[in-house]
């Protein structure tokens, strides 16, 4: 990277004359320097000739001038490691271009022209899985956020919507199928055995959202009618022998586009909608307009090789990218620092939809998880950026849990304030605003004031102060009042120590001790750094029941007798409060023993009130098992870690582990008992065959830890009984924590069942790297060399590897080996695909708030990777973030 392009990065070069050379810095990109491009490109034509070693692309792009944009009279055309074999203006060959670093830039004095660029690529090499790249066989693309500037030289930024025409052609025994975004519009033979196809896409769209597929596909196809009356032909593309894994994605995306429909009154679009499945991809699944390309993790699915998570994921990933056809497509981003503006706004879509596929109540609840294990981590160390972030070096560092699901958050506070119809009223009006415009987190802010007749000055604060807020309590009583007295306070984050005071919505309730119950929820918005409201008519001190439904996106902290978190864990009327006071209940414990630690009289008292909840949930014949798998699941590791300022990691696993096993002696009669029940349920979709799926493992993971030797006979009898995957997979995971013979026996049987099914042999990598067996590190590393894992294929990377940085008690082994392992992959995946080795660093990132022993070892690799001249630009910004 040309670093004389960046003046802030000159200067500062110049100032440091006689300091030793600094590394050379990627430029930093702020939001605030944003200008609107000089042309607009409303049309752009491609003709690719296909070759999975060699492709041809001419792209022919009519430009005019941007009345809104400061005239130029030379436009920039971003590439990507590509050399132009010819460029054309207006059919004559322009002789005065040149390169700047990657971008090529043309001279253009009129006011609209047509510029014709060719160019040549490899997708065999393409380790990067950006661009247009070869899969098992297959050629196919992936361009958000800027991989399109791989392919061909063209304004590559969100903000430039062009209408597209492609022509495809290739060798047709190789590529029998030929797709591109829109409809075809034309096909037909070649010479040499090839043939062709011409695509029209009428939506204008930026580059980001461009796709291109070409390989030996067969489809499950279905038919949608929307309701207006479009007959939607869909197809599941994929290998032939996946075919029959297709059946659930092809339903859920039947169920995406009706739900759309009924919950916001969005209609589909074309009258075709494609989605492919891919074996090596860099993430979930993306938007490409009218032709998805998912991961095969998020498409192929059966009872026998798929879990019922798996099943779920599956219809939420299909649901987040059909939803983003309006959230997303129709109405984009203007840059990327509005990315939150598309993902937060589509995840809260899905989420809103698997609530009402799934159940609210555990739906809302594995959200929640999913919040506190990946995005509370973010706010609270080295990386934390607010939703909208104000700079990045590279744009895929900020596809994160904050921009996703902190920013799903954030709107859901906006949807609990207004209400439901309100909040559908300001989405109709944005969606209505904005359609076919790149727009703004503030337009769509603004609408929602409009449409939803909210307030929401002060609430702009929540996407440009990071760092999660806590809310301190204290509940007051005198005479027939109670008071609640509400604080906030939001923690400094890298380059935002001072914070303002955000508008934090709390849905509230007051319990009666004497009848359980409460006289109806209260929404209560702190909107100060400090606040109190009164409630009368308590001739008793009642229980605070608050942030009902995790209303918001907070920690609350408060000193509450465990008698009330029991109470409240078994009698709270709001699902998730009662999960929240089981997890304050064990939080505050584990934290306390792994903290200062405990006497014994004070560990008793703590376990004993676990124990009476843990057996009031057990016995609780009025609860699905599906919910009693949230309400017994202990807190993780890094939740509880999250709740200290140095968190010592050995300590924390060993109190929670002991905890574990504590309860899994007092209360084995318990879970044998629940074991023996829920195993008599016969495999099926319905909800309480999930739950008794779910709570089978669970008893088995408690029993483990309580008692091994009985735990390793159940779980060996789950696994050969099994007719599922769930059973299946949670069996071996118990197993393979256990020192019994049945560990090997049944690591080798699954193995030996699923050679040569990619998405299996991940969990079998997966379930040796997550084990709670004293050896798993070294199981690692014999893993990593193992002829099935490869560096090539991002799922198996991820299968080992980050299953393993999220292995606590191996990764923070105090060796400081796992921390070293971690830097070595880091090392070596950087050449090969910088995206997903980046994503590596956030483990190492959290050092400062670890013990000094490990967090000097876990620093030190981090200096080792920043040590090598070589790092991709995602890397780098990683590890100097980390460090600084
Ligand atoms: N927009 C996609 C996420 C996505 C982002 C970047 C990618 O490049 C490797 C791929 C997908 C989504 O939110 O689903
Ligand atoms: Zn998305």
């Amino acid at each position: 990277m040309d670093i004389a392009r960046n003046p802030s990065v000159a200067a500062e070069n110049t100032q440091m004359a006689d300091a030793p050379p600094e590394p050379q810095q990627p430029p930093l990109i702020r939001r605030e320097d944003y200008t609107p491009f000089p042309w607009l490109v409303p049309q752009i034509a491609l003709e690719f000739e296909l070759g999975i070693e060699h492709t041809l692309v001419t792209s022919t792009l009519t430009v005019a001038r941007n009345a809104k944009a400061q005239r130029s009279d030379t436009i920039r055309l971003n590439g990507d490691g590509l050399t132009a074999l010819s460029v054309t203006v207006d059919g004559e060959p322009a002789g005065d271009w040149s390169m700047d670093g990657d971008d090529l830039i043309l001279p253009l004095h009129g006011e609209a022209h047509a510029i014709k660029v060719v160019t040549a690529i490899d997708p065999s090499a393409n380790s990067q899985l950006m661009g247009l790249y070869a899969s098992s066989g297959m050629l196919c693309t992936q361009c958000e956020a800027e991989g399109f500037r791989r392919i061909t030289f063209f304004p590559d930024r969100p903000d430039v919507l062009s209408t597209y025409t492609v022509r495809m052609s290739g060798p047709k025994a190789e590529f029998p199928i030929l797709l591109c975004n829109g409809n075809r519009v034309a096909e037909g033979e070649g010479e040499g055995g090839t043939h062709w196809a011409e695509w029209h896409d009428p939506w204008p769209k930026p580059s980001y959202l461009f796709a291109l597929v070409a390989g030996d596909l067969v489809a499950n196809s279905g038919r949608f009618t929307t309701m207006s009356g479009r007959e939607v032909e869909l197809n599941i593309w994929v290998r032939a022998e996946d075919l029959p894994r297709t059946e659930h994605a092809l339903e859920s995306l039947k169920k995406s586009m009706q739900w759309d429909e009924q919950a916001f009154g969005r209609e589909y679009d074309l009258d075709l909608f494609n989605i492919v499945a891919v074996s090596d991809f860099n993430m979930g699944a993306m938007e490409n307009k009218g032709l998805n390309v998912f991961n095969t993790k998020y498409v192929l699915a059966d009872p026998d090789t798929a879990t019922d998570a798996d099943f779920d994921a599956i219809e939420g990933v299909i649901a987040h990218e059909y939803f983003h056809n309006w959230s997303g497509n129709r109405v984009t981003c203007r840059d990327w620092f509005q990315l939150s503006l598309k993902e937060g706004f589509t995840v809260l879509r899905d989420q809103l939809f698997s609530q009402d596929m799934q159940g609210e109540a555990v739906k809302r609840i594995e959200d929640v998880r999913i919040l506190r294990s990946a995005q509370f981590p973010e706010d609270s160390g080295p990386l934390a950026h607010p939703i909208r972030p104000d700079s990045f070096r590279e744009i895929s560092n900020f596809y994160t849990a904050t921009v996703y699901n902190k920013g799903a958050e954030v709107i859901r506070m906006m949807r609990t304030m207004a209400g439901p119809e309100r909040f559908r009223a300001g989405c109709d009006l944005y969606f209505e605003r904005h359609d076919g415009e790149a727009a703004t987190c503030e337009d769509f802010i603004r609408a929602m004031e409009e449409g939803a007749g909210l307030d929401l000055e002060q609430f702009r604060l929540w996407y440009s102060q990071a760092g999660t807020p806590k809310v301190t309590v204290r509940l007051e009583h005198s005479g027939d009042t109670a008071t609640l007295h509400l604080s906030q306070q939001v923690p400094p984050t890298p380059g935002q120590p001072d914070k303002q005071a955000m508008p934090i919505p709390l849905r509230i309730a007051l319990f009666d001790r004497a009848t359980g119950k409460h006289e109806g929820e209260q929404l209560v918005v702190l909107g100060k750094a400090e606040d109190s409201f009164a409630f009368t008519g308590f001739a008793e001190p009642p229980v605070l029941s608050i942030n009902r439904g995790y209303s918001a996106p907070v920690t609350i902290e408060r000193t509450v007798p465990h008698a009330d978190l029991v109470f409240l864990a078994a009698q709270d009327d709001d699902s998730f409060a009662r999960y929240e006071a089981m997890q304050e209940l064990v939080v505050s414990h584990i934290v306390a023993a792994a903290g200062d630690g405990l006497d014994d009289a004070a560990r008793a008292a703590g376990r004993a009130a676990i124990r009476t909840a843990l057996a009031a949930i057990l016995a609780d014949a009025a609860l699905d098992d599906s919910m009693r798998g949230e309400l017994v699941m202990l807190p993780s590791q890094t939740y509880l870690s999250e709740q200290m300022l140095i968190a010592d990691p050995g300590r924390i696993h060993a109190e929670r582990e002991g905890l574990k096993a504590w309860l899994g002696r007092e209360l084995e009669s318990e879970f044998v008992a629940l074991h023996l029940r829920v195993s008599e349920i016969p495999y099926g979709l319905e909800q309480a065959a999930r739950g008794a799926r779910k709570i089978k493992t669970q008893a088995l993971v408690y029993l483990a830890a309580g008692n091994p030797d009985l735990a390793a006979q159940m779980a060996k009898a789950q696994y050969e009984a099994a007719d599922n995957m769930t059973d299946r997979q949670g069996a071996l995971m118990v197993l393979t924590g256990l020192d019994s013979a049945a560990r090997t026996d049944k690591l080798i049987d699954f193995y030996r069942r699923y050679q040569g099914n990619e998405l299996v042999i991940d969990k079998w990598f997966t379930l040796q790297a997550i084990s709670l067996h004293p050896h798993a590190i070294e199981h690692v590393r014999v893993l990593a060399g193992h002829p099935d894992f490869t560096l090539r294929n991002p799922n198996r990377v991820r299968s080992l590897y980050m299953a393993f940085a999220g292995n606590p008690h191996a990764f923070h082994g105090e060796s400081g080996e796992g921390y070293r392992m971690i830097a070595d992959l880091i090392l070596a995946l950087d050449p090969i695909n910088a995206q997903t080795a980046a994503r590596f660093v956030p483990s190492l990132g959290r050092w400062r708030r670890i013990e000094p022993v490990r967090a000097a070892l876990m620093r030190q690799e981090l200096e080792r990777i920043a040590a090598s001249d070589r790092l991709s630009r995602d890397t780098f910004e990683q590890v100097t973030r980390s460090l600084g």
